[in-house]
């Protein structure tokens, strides 16, 4: 008789009690420190994904749990009807280190997305002057900015959009990296252009250089909000303190998720002058945990480490250096190897990157497939030059075998 593993007895009560809306890598992990991870089985494991760039700071942090801890014994949540003593310090701290002025709190990054839909919206009948229920914004081909009804419905993903229509109107979507696609869209009604400055989801695709300086220019012209989406992109993953700044633009909204919490909490907050943010008024929008005592915190702690140990500059560093040792790989398979930061991906000639990514983890290195033919490489920004040649010969051993 073949006797279960502890892991398949995990992966079975998941499968018996959970929904089937995910076909994770059949691994269990139970403790983490850094760029390393555990399973329940004891084996070790580096983590390649970084929950998608949500700890770029290294699992558990030291200091962002010390500052959670220290936070969780005196107050943890007040909501939004009276006032805390950490949330201001904590949006203060986001405007200091993206240059806005102003900064609203949320949880999911969904949320944030959501809130900045909302903010472009009132803006246009607000300032613009749009007339009420006709405010399009433009999105682009393989977005992917979370999973609400909304969001999914201007996808253009079959998977993450089928049979959640109807689909909320008053998105237009166009090619991604196109400037002249983008001029066509806007109409008179159009109040903003909501864009990702690297597609993550769609295979990590970096747009030509100018993009998004011209789509910058377009939308000060027509008179349009540019909003990016930097929840996987932001806060020193493609080396960089947020990746718009390799083009030394400046939105009108940026959104932050993700790693604004290190991994600790879900935080996400949007940040935008007060031309914009001055939209919400008393009662438009809000979260019961938005801004809370414990998420404000944890958020400070994480945006410190970011500061404090440089992780923008290691991810230019080390994202250079692996870079260019991926690209040193020879093999048949491999289509091309890109990215920015320590935002990597392999994209390879066929379907294989989930066989892949399967043949990576038994060799003790936790990476995600998207797409069928391309694994994205997203380490911690923690890592360092001798955990990149280990990890690099993990993966030079897998495709030698391949
Ligand atoms: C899942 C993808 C990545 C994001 C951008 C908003 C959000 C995300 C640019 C929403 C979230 C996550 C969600 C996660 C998988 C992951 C993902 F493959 F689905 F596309 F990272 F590439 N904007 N991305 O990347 O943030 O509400 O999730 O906090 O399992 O759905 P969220």
């Amino acid at each position: 008789m073949i006797s279960k593993t502890v892991t398949d007895e995990y992966i079975e009560r998941d499968f018996e009690y959970g929904a089937r809306n995910y076909a994770p890598l059949p691994v269990v992990l139970e403790r983490g420190e850094g760029v390393w991870v555990w399973d329940v089985e004891g084996k070790c494991y580096f983590d390649m994904l970084s929950a998608y760039s949500a700890l770029n700071q290294g699992h558990n942090h030291p200091r962002i749990v010390a500052a959670a801890k220290a936070q969780m014994d005196k107050l943890s949540l007040t909501s939004r009807a009276f006032h805390n003593n950490v949330m201001g310090g904590f949006l203060k701290k986001i405007c200091e280190l993206t240059g806005f002025e102003k900064a609203l709190p949320m949880n999911s990054g969904a949320e944030g997305v959501e809130t900045a839909i909302k903010a472009m919206r009132r803006w246009g009948y607000m300032e613009k002057g749009i007339p009420a229920d006709r405010a399009e914004i433009i999105v682009c081909e393989e977005n992917f900015h979370a999973r609400t009804t909304t969001i999914v419905g201007f996808s253009t993903d079959p998977e993450a959009k089928t049979g959640f229509g109807p689909s909320t109107p008053g998105f237009k979507v166009i090619a991604y990296d196109d400037i002249e696609a983008l001029e066509a869209a806007i109409t008179p009604n159009t109040c903003g252009f909501l864009v990702e400055p690297i597609q993550g989801e769609a295979g990590v695709k970096v747009p030509s250089p100018g993009y998004l300086k011209a789509a910058r220019e377009v939308c000060s012209r027509q008179n349009i909000l540019f909003c990016a989406d930097e929840i996987q992109t932001g806060l020193g993953r493609t080396g960089k303190l947020l990746c718009y700044q390799h083009d030394e633009i400046r939105p009108d909204i940026v959104i932050l998720g993700k790693a604004l919490s290190g991994g600790l909490y879900p935080v996400s907050a949007i940040a935008c002058d007060d031309w914009v943010m001055k939209v919400f008024d008393p009662g438009s929008h809000g979260s019961t945990y938005g801004g809370n005592p414990l998420a404000s915190a944890i958020g400070i702690a994480a945006l410190d480490v970011i500061v404090d140990e440089k992780l923008a500059d290691r991810a230019a560093t080390m994202g250079l250096y692996f870079l260019d040792k991926l690209r040193s790989l020879k093999h048949d398979k491999i289509r091309e190897v890109r990215g920015k930061g320590l935002l990597l991906a392999i994209e390879f000639t066929e379907p294989i990157a989930k066989a892949f990514c399967k043949k990576l983890k038994a060799e003790g290195l936790l990476a995600k497939d998207t797409h069928a033919v391309t694994v994205r490489f997203a380490p911690p920004l923690v890592i360092t030059r001798e955990q990149v040649d280990e990890a690099f010969s993990r993966i030079q051993s897998v495709l030698k075998a391949f």
